[in-house]
């Protein structure tokens, strides 16, 4: 190399240096100059609603689910490779820094442990509940009938910290990606009841209020309560499959309604939940934000 190349390849080393220093102190200093905005990403969905209304200034993460270990905390499954078609024992623990099983978790949404599974094109979607062992492992009988990369994501809460973290499972074999459904105000459940969604303010960063409306055979349907709430909703984004934080806001006759906050504009897709007649019925919708 010459001390001409050397001198420029020293400059550049240094701008990447400072320049990266630059960019992580940029990124770092709103928390440390606000020792309340630390707190945010410990804030839970369970107080979000009465402590986001009063401060709208720190509202949660909006975005998560990308991350397989964050806050010491990291997703572990022991065999990520699954049959095609078959089902088998899904078996996940979070493990701390020391690689000890977590074994305390809240209840949250009346389980300690909400698992999601959805294929990276968005078909797929699974919500199960699995069961912890003794060692403080979970378990959940999974059966995936597509080839393809999946999405697991584990949502729980520890020490009153909501954390999704998020990994993927493979399916070997032909794979048929599908498109991502153009958005549709009108969908059937897998059960046969008809939902309709209405989007008020579905911008990035604004807080969106979703409301869907449910009625079978031209009939509205109150939905049971699933989960402690009218329905439960999970919203991920095209891409990168971000796990969205969503809460239910109200319920009345045949409409439930939920907050959520598109980070950045694209599309979404749109899995809610709901009971009725002893059934859980899951219905998906593509948003369109922008
Ligand atoms: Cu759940």
């Amino acid at each position: 190399m010459s001390p001409g190349a050397r001198i420029a390849a020293f400059v550049a080393v240094l701008v990447l240096v400072f320049g990266g220093a630059a960019l992580a102190g940029g990124a770092i200093e709103p928390r440390g100059a606000d020792p309340s905005a630390g707190n945010d990403d410990n804030m839970s969905g369970e107080t979000h609603a009465e402590e986001g209304a009063t401060d709208t200034a720190h509202a949660p993460d909006p975005v998560r689910g990308l991350a397989v270990a964050a806050d010491d905390l990291r997703l572990v499954v022991d065999e990520p490779e699954l049959r095609r078609g078959r089902s088998s024992d899904l078996r996940f623990r979070i493990v701390d820094t020391r690689g000890e099983t977590l074994r305390d978790f809240d209840v949250t949404h009346e389980k300690r442990m909400h698992l999601i599974l959805a294929r990276r094109d968005l078909t797929g979607f699974q919500h199960l509940h699995p069961t912890q062992g003794a060692d403080g492992s979970w378990s959940a009988p999974v059966r995936l009938d597509d080839a393809g990369s999946y999405r697991l994501f584990a949502d729980f809460s520890h020490e009153d910290t909501p954390q999704t973290l998020a990994t993927d499972l493979r399916v070997d074999g032909d794979t048929d990606l599908r498109p991502l459904p153009a958005p549709r105000p009108a969908a059937k459940s897998d059960g046969g009841y008809d939902v309709r969604v209405s989007a008020e303010g579905a911008h990035p960063g604004q807080e969106a209020e979703l409301r869907f409306t449910i009625t079978r055979d031209g009939a509205p349907v109150k939905t049971e309560p699933y989960l402690g709430a009218g329905g439960h909703l999970v919203a991920l984004r095209e891409g990168d499959l971000a796990f969205l934080h969503v809460h239910p806001t109200e319920q009345s006759r045949n409409t439930v309604g939920f907050g959520a906050t598109f980070p950045t504009e694209g599309r979404y897709r749109l899995f809610l939940q709901f009971k009725h007649a002893g059934r859980v019925q899951t219905v998906a919708f593509t948003q369109e934000v922008s």
